[in-house]
């Protein structure tokens, strides 16, 4: 049986969002893993698959060396950074990191970089690693609103996914990227927001999708023109 770890990463509560979708999609993740899939995909049957978890401050000096930590005790084959995007309407899947930061508030040591790259030697930009086509199929095939995002801010989650794709780049074999999620809102809303167990749902999809790329690789997974 192969053994694939995975380490999904969210961020702390941020902006006074009572409920945070990150906090609680990761702890149903991490208890239930990938549970009922194997028997519907013949792809995972022979996969043991691990998710770990690890909550992060929202500050540009903290978030990446404690993912980095949680990356190097665990040896992940996948990584998975998720966010929250407030006026987001449903999942939001990330489609590039850029060398940037330039935050319009403080973060969460009141530190408020502006107009710098986050590593001056590194490149402009990186591409997620994540099947993005196949995972919009997933959502909706099960009616989950999702969209592309081509920008992920220049605030502290697009820092992290940066410094994640930087250290991804150095692995061979290490797939990277970020999700986010918009708030939770239980009563269907046109606007923003969406139910938690279809959050939940939709994050497991991510994983799943994320794997079965990992066992089978196939290039035109990646990118959705
Ligand atoms: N969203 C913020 C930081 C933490 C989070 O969940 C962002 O968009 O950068």
């Amino acid at each position: 049986m192969k053994q694939i770890n995975v380490v999904m990463s969210g961020f702390e509560p941020y902006e006074g969002i009572d409920v945070n979708p990150c906090l609680e999609v990761l702890s149903a993740l991490e208890r239930d893993g990938l549970a009922g899939f194997a028997e519907q995909d013949r792809l995972l049957a022979d996969a043991q698959v691990t998710i770990h978890t690890v909550l992060l401050p929202v500050s540009f000096a903290k978030a990446w060396p404690m993912l980095l930590e949680t990356i190097e005790r665990t040896h992940p084959d996948i990584v998975i950074a998720t966010g929250l995007k407030r006026a987001a309407r449903g999942m939001q899947l990330e489609r590039c990191a850029t060398n940037l930061m330039d935050a319009a508030k403080p973060d969460a040591d009141n530190r408020r970089p502006r107009r710098m790259p986050i590593d001056p030697e590194g490149p402009a930009a990186y591409w997620t690693r994540l099947p993005l086509r196949s995972i919009l199929k997933d959502f909706a095939d099960h009616h989950i609103p999702a969209t592309l995002s081509s920008d992920a801010g220049t605030y502290v989650c697009n820092s992290l996914f940066y410094n994640l794709l930087n250290w991804a780049a150095t692995k061979d074999h290490v797939i990277g990227g970020f999700l986010n999620f918009p708030t939770v809102n239980e009563q269907p809303h046109p606007q923003h927001g969406l139910p938690l167990a279809q959050q939940i749902s939709a994050a497991r999809d991510v994983v799943h999708e994320t794997v079965r790329y990992y066992l089978e690789p196939s290039s035109g997974e990646i990118l959705l023109a």
